[in-house]
């Protein structure tokens, strides 16, 4: 569901939140972290989140400590980041892509093929538009510590594979919860269905949705590739991803111990990317050898010419993306 009213959300999240024990905000009170995760046991980004708050413990002598929900057991990524930037939870591993209600800014990593590789997106979220974006999550109750690895999303569906967009018409594809990518699907000729994350393989197998778009480690660990069997190599998302704090939590540390903390979330950021990379090769293959039908796309170009709108529209609703765009697409 896109949230069309943020206000109204907030303020049902906030009421969710004081209504939640006074028991969880005595232990808040001391520093005791709980942290939302979409993902599974032994992914990376939980085995890198696991090792954040481990470490975290460690560095403030036990003025923090936490532990990891995994699973999105605590709410979906929309829910959860309204419950971080009102301190109902801590901390959090997030991907910047259902991140653009909450802070516009961010919408630019949501354009289609804006990052020209994995490297060229390293290269610019760890230089200046990095800390950009980082300052504008700040402005709303989120402290990005830390860029994790999303790969590249891609495209797959259940019937047959996607060569160019034609064959994407008819097909209804679930996206995650941003306009933006109603708007990318339907410039490709497809219809979308914004949609929470653990609703997508059900909707895969009953027809609701006939596609979805995401990474290797992600179709491989949600097993939609049992029955989404047919992946396209579209690449036409690299998303960074963000280990996050809430503002309240932040400000509860002293100086000393926020650069103590911000340094383990960086070294959790490279134990993610080295755990990212292998992930990569290893659910490819996994998925290939069951029986996944690839196709690769040699010539993008087609798709890439139906996002023009996309960009006039995301850049029409916020102007502001224009410099980011520029300084984007002018990083080597
Ligand atoms: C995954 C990502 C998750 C979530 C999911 C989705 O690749 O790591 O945070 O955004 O995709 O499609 O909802």
């Amino acid at each position: 569901m896109i949230i069309k009213n943020p206000t109204k959300k907030l303020g049902k999240t906030l009421a969710l939140v004081t209504a939640m024990s006074a028991a969880t905000f005595a232990s808040v009170a001391q520093a005791d972290w709980k942290g939302w995760n979409i993902h599974n046991t032994g992914y990376p980004v939980t085995v890198a989140m696991d090792s954040f708050i481990k470490d975290a413990e460690k560095v403030t002598d036990g003025r923090v400590s936490g532990r990891v929900y995994n699973g999105a057991v605590l709410g979906s990524q929309s829910d959860a980041i309204q419950m971080l930037q009102v301190g109902g939870i801590q901390f959090a591993g997030f991907n910047l892509g259902p991140m653009g209600d909450a802070v516009p800014e961010v919408n630019v990593v949501s354009l289609p093929f804006i990052f020209k590789s994995l490297d060229h997106m390293h290269r610019v979220m760890d230089g200046p538009v990095g800390d950009q974006l980082s300052d504008a999550m700040a402005k709303k109750g989120i402290i990005s510590l830390a860029w994790y690895d999303g790969g590249a999303r891609s495209f797959y569906n259940t019937s047959k594979p996607i060569k160019t967009p034609a064959d994407m018409k008819g097909e209804k594809f679930r996206v995650m919860n941003n306009e933006l990518y109603v708007g990318m699907v339907e410039a490709l000729g497809g219809n979308a269905t914004p949609m929470a994350y653990s609703e997508v393989y059900q909707s895969l197998k009953t027809g609701v949705v006939d596609g979805a778009e995401n990474n290797w480690p992600s179709y491989d660990s949600s097993n939609h590739f049992e029955v989404a069997p047919y992946y396209s190599l579209t690449e036409h998302l690299i998303l960074p991803e963000c280990l996050c704090v809430s503002v309240k939590a932040w400000n509860g540390l002293s100086s000393s111990d926020q650069v103590a903390v911000k340094k383990a979330a960086r070294d959790s950021s490279t134990l993610q990317r080295k755990l990212w990379a292998e992930r990569d090769t290893e659910s490819r293959k996994k998925v290939l050898a069951s029986g996944v039908k690839f196709n690769e796309i040699k010539d993008k170009s087609a798709f890439q010419n139906a996002m023009k709108p996309v960009y006039a529209k995301a850049v029409k609703d916020n102007p502001s993306l224009k410099t980011f765009i520029d300084q984007i697409q002018n990083t080597q």
